[in-house]
């Protein structure tokens, strides 16, 4: 297989796109794709502020790497979650965050937010206590992601908060809420999500129109060392089986992941789910403490979260005996 543009060896074959490319020129489309993308959706703009949500993953690195490359003002946040069950999840995360900014960009700006240091515990921690998510840390997980992202960009100014979603992480969720009919969900789910609250950045995923195995082949040809291994606690997720039944679907008709993706975006553009979202929008009002959009009267999830593990970390009162 020869590359389209200069006949030499191909280093990647995408066949939904009918095109074999060699490693430099792979590279050369895979940033020009992500400006087109940038565009399309009309995501931002030269003189906003971007921060990029790191994990330490090749998604959200290729990501940082790529806006960094087509000159934006684009930086990094970490946020540690202490994530230990098995390996050093976590730790082994932040060093493969720090040796990017080390090797590539050394004069890019990263912010680390650590959750045990803020908070006093760590997201497994945190989760055995509010029971929330039966065992799976994931739902205290996402909550406090998502949460601190919004405040952190909100307090450092940042119109944007983007994220590595790439297609296979977007098709997967689309196909969980179609299969629930999460129409709330569903109404939520898109490229860029404007701000839902005044103050909050609006939320963009440029790699939404790439596959997971061309955002792997970017970070691998750019020199992008990442990390390997799933959070542990990814182990067995509904997600990873969602796109294991995909990905036959798409051996069996190359590109039909991102035909499912593009075609819902088109029928949410036409009207489909725009009274959900209403009705979902009416709904939020600020948080009494933090002032983050909720649903729940009075304190948001974040705060009753934490008010929770106060509770039952704090030091007995000592009692005067009689
Ligand atoms: S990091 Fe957090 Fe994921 Fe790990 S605990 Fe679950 S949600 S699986 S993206
Ligand atoms: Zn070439
Ligand atoms: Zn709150």
């Amino acid at each position: 297989m020869k590359c389209r543009k200069c006949g030499q060896k191909a280093a990647i074959n995408m066949r939904h796109h009918k095109l074999a490319l060699c490693g430099e020129h792979y590279q050369e489309w895979f940033v020009e794709q992500t400006a087109r993308t940038i565009r399309r959706y009309k995501m931002f703009r030269r003189d906003e502020r971007v921060l990029v949500a790191v994990s330490g993953g090749k998604d959200s690195l290729g990501l940082w790497d790529v806006l960094l490359r087509l000159g934006y003002q684009a930086d990094g946040l970490y946020i540690d979650l202490g994530i230990a069950t098995r390996f050093d999840y976590s730790g082994q995360s932040f060093e493969k965050v720090e040796q990017f900014v080390e090797t590539l960009w050394p004069d890019a700006q990263l912010h680390v937010l650590d959750v045990n240091a803020l908070y006093g515990a760590t997201i497994p921690e945190a989760a055995r206590i509010s029971n929330r998510g039966r065992g799976k840390p994931c739902s205290v997980c996402g909550l406090v992601k998502r949460h601190e992202m919004n405040r952190i960009a909100h307090e450092m100014g940042y119109d944007v908060l983007a994220t590595g979603h790439n297609l296979d992480d977007e098709v997967a969720v689309l196909f969980s809420n179609v299969l629930h009919w999460q129409t709330g969900y569903l109404a939520r789910q898109a490229p860029v999500l404007p701000a839902s609250h005044p103050g909050l950045a609006r939320k963009v995923k440029p790699f939404c129109r790439f596959y997971e195995r061309e955002t792997a082949a970017y970070a691998l040809l750019r020199g992008i060392d990442y990390i390997y291994e799933e959070c542990p606690h990814a182990v067995g997720s509904k997600t990873i089986a969602y796109k294991e039944l995909l990905a036959q679907l798409e051996a069996q008709s190359p590109g039909a992941k991102l035909q499912f993706y593009l075609s819902f975006l088109r029928a949410k553009e036409e009207g489909l789910f725009a009274a959900v979202q209403e009705r979902e929008e009416g709904r939020l009002h600020a948080c009494e403490r933090c002032g983050q959009p909720t649903s729940a009267p009075g304190l948001c999830a974040f705060c009753r979260l934490w008010d929770r593990v106060a509770e039952v970390k704090r030091p007995p009162v000592p009692t005067t005996p009689l």
